[in-house]
């Protein structure tokens, strides 16, 4: 079929499930189409929403397309496109922020409801259902059990040879559930192919639109250098005090240039022993790493590439074999895996607080920026979890080390260590009193440690020192004079109080 004679069979208010985990592995035609029939619906004064499911955030032509034409109702578990996350904090649509490896779960236990259509990118199916995922496979072996119908992209750019690069796993559910498999970041635990009842398959779309990212790759500069540096410099420490075993330990990085500037100070630490990656993407970088064997496998979700990366990546995929695998999110992302193979994780956050509470997902508190993505699944069960930011943004009026995070994704139960272009905080054993300090001392930017100290001055002594009155100040020094340097607390010292 046409993707505009498939998107035809799609009605008002159906739940679809779309494959792919970030840009890569998404449908590339048939979203854009539907987002078009809705149009016409609209013209015609119907009502056209569907409410949409995937494994990450999505493409311009799913979430970007979908929403210009205001035809998203519902959206889960993650998005990162402008114009979506616009539309969600204007209140026009629901949007559910779910931890990444859940979400396929959550669809099997019911509590979604039923999928009406599956739209899942393949690089082939055949006559018994037996499909190559592409380059990415998120909830697609789920949406392929739980979709009443199934339309296939069959995207003629992905190479046959891709063929074997997929782990699929889909876990039993409670109370059959067993171990998942997984002891080392390379263990296989599935099939190299999904599996689609081929009754349900109502639609194959032919398509080759290409599959790597067009955003322009954001350059490591000196601030994420530092960080870069900041977190190898601490890694090495840990295993010379002998708390990280000598051959190290699996690595987490998301995407973007903080990622980039950690995974160039690896590529570059002779101190640091080549790793493993057990991941939920990977960038451009990762596929230096693996052709150096500085990286000697990565354990993924998705590839997060560049076009040209991708075409590397095609170029070379024989080569690549024995060192990738590509998994669904419950298993990229799975908490059980992550914790027995002791994984170092590495996110970045918004905004931490002074007792080591982080801010992931919203910007002052109620602005979406993306979703707690896998940032939760890995922090949670980790070795070692880190997050990373720089201390300061926008021309030193942000201070990412606030008095108390306006939104919280992680707390600090979960949080180990906060490394900034300052430093490292370790908060390890140590008391949220102690977390203070060491927060501020370490990785605060000195232009904001003054306040940071008034701010602990002025609370009421508790097992976590907290003033109610004072502890958003800093973000409304900044929603009423956009500087959080402009915070003055002269007026809640007394005479005799020292500063
Ligand atoms: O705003 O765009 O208006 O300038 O927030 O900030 O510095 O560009 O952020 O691209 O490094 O992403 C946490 C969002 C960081 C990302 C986050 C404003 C800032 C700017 C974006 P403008 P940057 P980055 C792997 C794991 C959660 C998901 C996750 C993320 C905009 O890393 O989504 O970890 N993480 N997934 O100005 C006020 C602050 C601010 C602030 C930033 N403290 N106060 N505004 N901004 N910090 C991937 C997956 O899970 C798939």
């Amino acid at each position: 079929m046409t993707a505009e004679e498939a998107a035809e069979i799609v009605q008002n208010d159906w739940t679809i499930g779309v494959s792919g985990f970030t840009i890569p592995g998404n449908p590339k035609v048939v979203p854009a189409a539907i987002a078009a029939k809705a149009r016409r619906e609209h013209e015609a004064g119907r009502e056209f929403r569907i409410n949409l499911f995937s494994g990450a955030s999505t493409n311009d032509p799913t979430d970007g397309e979908l929403s210009r034409a205001h035809a998203i109702n519902f959206r889960a578990p993650y998005q990162s496109l402008g114009e979506l996350r616009n539309r969600i904090n204007k209140g026009e649509l629901h949007y559910n922020d779910r931890h990444l490896s859940e979400m396929a779960q959550e669809f099997r236990y019911g509590f979604y409801g039923k999928m009406d259509v599956a739209i899942i990118e393949v690089q082939s199916i055949d006559d018994n259902g037996n499909i190559v995922l592409g380059t990415a496979v998120g909830n697609s072996p789920t949406w392929l059990q739980v979709a009443e119908r199934v339309i296939i992209e069959i995207n003629e750019q992905i190479p046959e040879t891709i063929r074997g690069l997929h782990d699929i796993y889909v876990p039993l559910d409670p109370p059959l559930r067993r171990e998942i498999p997984i002891y080392h970041a390379g263990d296989r635990a599935g099939t190299p192919t999904a599996h689609v009842d081929p009754d349900k398959v109502i639609a194959v779309v032919h398509t080759s639109k290409p599959l790597g990212k067009n955003e322009p790759f954001t350059p490591v500069d000196e601030v994420t250098a530092r960080i870069g540096h900041n977190v190898c410099d601490f890694l090495v420490n840990e295993m010379k005090q002998g708390r990280m075993p000598r051959t190290f330990l699996p690595i987490q990085s998301g995407v973007g240039n903080i990622a980039n500037a950690v995974l160039d100070a690896l590529e570059a630490s002779t101190d640091i022993p080549a790793f493993e990656m057990y991941t939920e993407v990977v960038q451009d970088s990762v596929l230096g790493l693996l052709k150096s064997g500085r990286c000697k496998f990565a354990s993924t979700c998705s590839m997060t590439f560049s076009h040209e990366a991708m075409m590397d990546f095609f170029d070379n995929i024989d080569t690549l074999h024995d060192k990738l695998l590509m998994r669904p999110s419950e298993i990229s992302n799975n908490p059980e895996v992550i914790r027995r193979i002791g994984v170092i994780s590495m996110n970045t956050a918004i905004e931490a607080d002074l007792f080591g509470n982080i801010n992931s997902s919203h910007v002052s508190g109620s602005r979406l920026m993306n979703g707690i993505g896998g940032s939760g699944d890995f922090t949670r069960n980790a070795y070692t979890s880190i997050f990373l930011c720089p201390s300061i943004k926008k021309d030193d009026c942000i201070s990412t080390i606030v008095p108390m995070v306006s939104h919280v994704d992680h707390t600090v139960h979960s949080v180990d260590i906060i490394v900034t272009d300052q430093g490292v905080a370790d908060l390890r054993g140590k008391d949220p009193n102690q977390c203070a300090e060491e927060i501020i001392e370490h990785v605060s930017h000195p232009v904001y440690r003054p306040l940071l100290r008034e701010y602990l001055h002025l609370c009421k002594q508790g097992h976590v020192k907290l003033n109610p009155d004072l502890a958003l100040s800093f973000h409304s020094s900044l929603a009423h004079h956009g500087d959080m340097r402009k915070t003055d607390y002269s007026e809640f010292f007394h005479a005799d109080d020292p500063k």
